[in-house]
């Protein structure tokens, strides 16, 4: 299996997030991740890693909003330019209400703007990263529709919760969503999403589309982060009505009740006929993840990649979330392993 990756991601390493009661952590979306990955990878004899193609910006504007990405562009510089006391990260603490906003000009009124919450951390190689990441998942779309069975865009940061015109949870342009856009030109695409999280990046891009299916399993907002997407009755709106949904399971949902969720998804895929499969791959569905109240197994893992395999389906895999450093790489050879 062809898996995208390079080193850009190294020099996206913002120094903390900020959890729930303002507490500042060590950024759990950090570089040790994709060596974890590299090094299980590179004990298969299936995986062969390649730097992706430069793809440029248009099929990345051909699903986010020009001023967003701008805005991603110059933030840094323009950060490093004001009287901020710690300039270690840009992180906004505004956040705009998204009713009637009016759009600031200043660079902290625009990061409240173009930000969703405090763990999308912005340093000097954010975007530059950001950028590569979404060609990884585009090389493995290309060579998908070259012929590959699947491919793996071994994607950081991560994408499914960056929306058309924000950022949130880690991601900053939405890899799978730029992926499966590529491949809508040639046939219907189903996207699956299976990290722990709401897809809400995903859902927002997709969700008045009726060419894109788009599926996300996730915990309940209710309880859960994005708090404010991802309930059952978000369905899609106009032509895209019945062309999203959302399965929300509760805390400590295992392997049993988790794959005859997945069942259900499938049998919406398999109805919906495409002529590609995207999946947005977060690991932290593990039982031991940091962030996860989901507890799936090892073994889990693995049968989800074996039932997404039996859809038969040409497959783009794109790596999502997945904190549990230690299980990281034996949990993503056990689902590639499925779909290879
Ligand atoms: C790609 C992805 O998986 N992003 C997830 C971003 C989640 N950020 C949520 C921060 C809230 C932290 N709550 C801490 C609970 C620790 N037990
Ligand atoms: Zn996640």
């Amino acid at each position: 299996m062809k898996v995208f990756y390079s080193e850009a991601h190294r020099d996206h390493y913002p120094p903390f997030e900020v959890f729930d009661g303002g507490l500042r952590v060590p950024y759990l979306e950090n570089p040790d991740r994709m060596d974890q990955i590299l090094n299980a990878l590179g004990g298969v004899d299936w995986a062969d890693v390649i730097e992706p193609a430069d793809y440029g910006l248009d099929p990345i504007h051909a699903v986010h909003d020009k001023e967003y990405i701008d805005f991603l562009a110059s933030c840094w510089t323009e950060w490093l330019a004001t009287a901020a006391k710690d300039k270690s990260t840009l992180l906004p603490a505004t956040f705009a209400l998204r009713r009637n906003p009016q759009k600031p000009k200043s660079l902290l009124g625009r990061a409240g703007y173009y930000i969703m919450d405090l763990s999308a951390c912005i340093v000097e190689g954010t975007y530059r990263a950001a950028l590569v990441s979404a060609n990884c998942a585009l090389s493995a779309a290309e060579a998908v529709t070259n012929g590959e069975r699947s491919a793996f865009g071994l994607c950081r940061p991560p994408g499914h919760h960056a929306g058309k015109d924000y950022a949130g949870g880690y991601c900053f342009i939405n890899n799978a969503s730029v992926a499966a856009n590529l491949l809508s030109s040639k046939g219907k695409v189903a996207l699956l999403d299976v990290d722990y999280h709401c897809g809400n990046g995903t859902q927002d891009i997709f969700y008045h589309r009726e060419d894109v299916l788009t599926i996300s399993i996730h915990a309940d907002p209710d309880f859960e982060y994005p708090h404010y997407a991802g309930f059952a009755q978000e369905k899609g709106s106009g032509r895209g009505y019945g062309f999203h949904h959302n399965f929300p399971l509760p805390a400590g949902t295992e392997d049993v009740a988790y794959l005859k969720t997945l069942e259900n998804a499938l049998a919406l895929i398999r109805k919906f006929n495409p002529k590609y499969l995207v999946v947005s791959a977060g690991m932290d569905i593990y039982a031991d993840d940091p962030l996860g109240t989901i507890k799936v197994s090892t073994n889990g893992i693995s049968e989800i990649g074996k039932r997404i395999a039996s859809l038969g389906l040409p497959t783009v895999i794109v790596m999502e979330g997945g904190y549990n450093n230690d299980a990281l790489g034996r949990n993503i050879v056990a689902f590639l392993g499925e779909l290879k």
